[in-house]
């Protein structure tokens, strides 16, 4: 089994860690009950044969906690960047944080994720996020964390991704040793 490192980035607010909550834990929260900051782990996902179990950290996007990335990046095999599709700010600055994971991670398998597509006040099309998911030469995708539509997806997706590059042979992660569960942190 691949234990693997994996970082949730965006601008405030895009819905990280909600999309993180319906992966590891299939709930979703009007109101996220306290700053959810940590690393969260999920059953494996079989991907391709393979199984992958994702080690989940959760990054936050305000702009004071940012010199805080770097230590999150490291090591991480998979990068989603996630923006809100209501928000064109939000998508606007998806270029700043593919340069944050290209600057501080070495060949992650990277994933451009447009979430709350459940509400309909759509800012940015289908076709402008996977423009540009080209452009940077990663993949596009669209969900909902409140449905949970495409949520696993997006993770299936991104572990494909991982399993076609030749490094993911190289490594077997346990970048933390096993501390599993018990050094779970989280707000339940
Ligand atoms: N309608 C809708 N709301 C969502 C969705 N995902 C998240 N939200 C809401 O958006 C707000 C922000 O979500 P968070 O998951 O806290 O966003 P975040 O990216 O983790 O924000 P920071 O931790 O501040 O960087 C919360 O009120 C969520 O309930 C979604 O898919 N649809
Ligand atoms: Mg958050």
């Amino acid at each position: 089994m691949k234990e693997s490192k994996c970082v949730m980035l965006g601008d405030s607010s895009v819905g990280k860690s909600s999309v993180m909550y319906r992966f590891v834990r299939n709930i979703f929260y009007d109101t996220i009950p306290c700053i959810p900051e940590g690393i969260f782990y999920r059953d494996p996902l079989k991907i391709n044969n393979e199984s992958i179990k994702f080690q989940m950290w959760d990054t936050v996007g305000q702009e004071r906690f940012r010199s805080l990335n770097k230590y999150y990046y490291k090591n991480a095999q998979f990068v989603v960047i996630v923006f809100d599709v209501n928000d064109q700010k939000s998508f606007d600055n998806v270029r700043y944080w593919f340069q944050q994971q290209q600057q501080f991670t070495l060949n992650s398998a990277v994933i451009i994720v447009g979430n709350k597509i459940d509400l309909l006040t759509r800012e940015v099309t289908i076709k402008q996020g996977e423009d540009l998911a080209n452009e940077l030469e990663c993949q596009y995708i669209k969900c909902s964390a409140k449905t949970g539509q495409n949520i696993i997806e997006i993770f299936e997706k991104i572990g494909r991704i991982w399993l076609s590059k030749p490094q993911c042979k190289e490594i077997e992660t346990p970048i933390l040793q096993k501390q599993e569960e018990s050094s779970q942190k989280s707000c339940f």
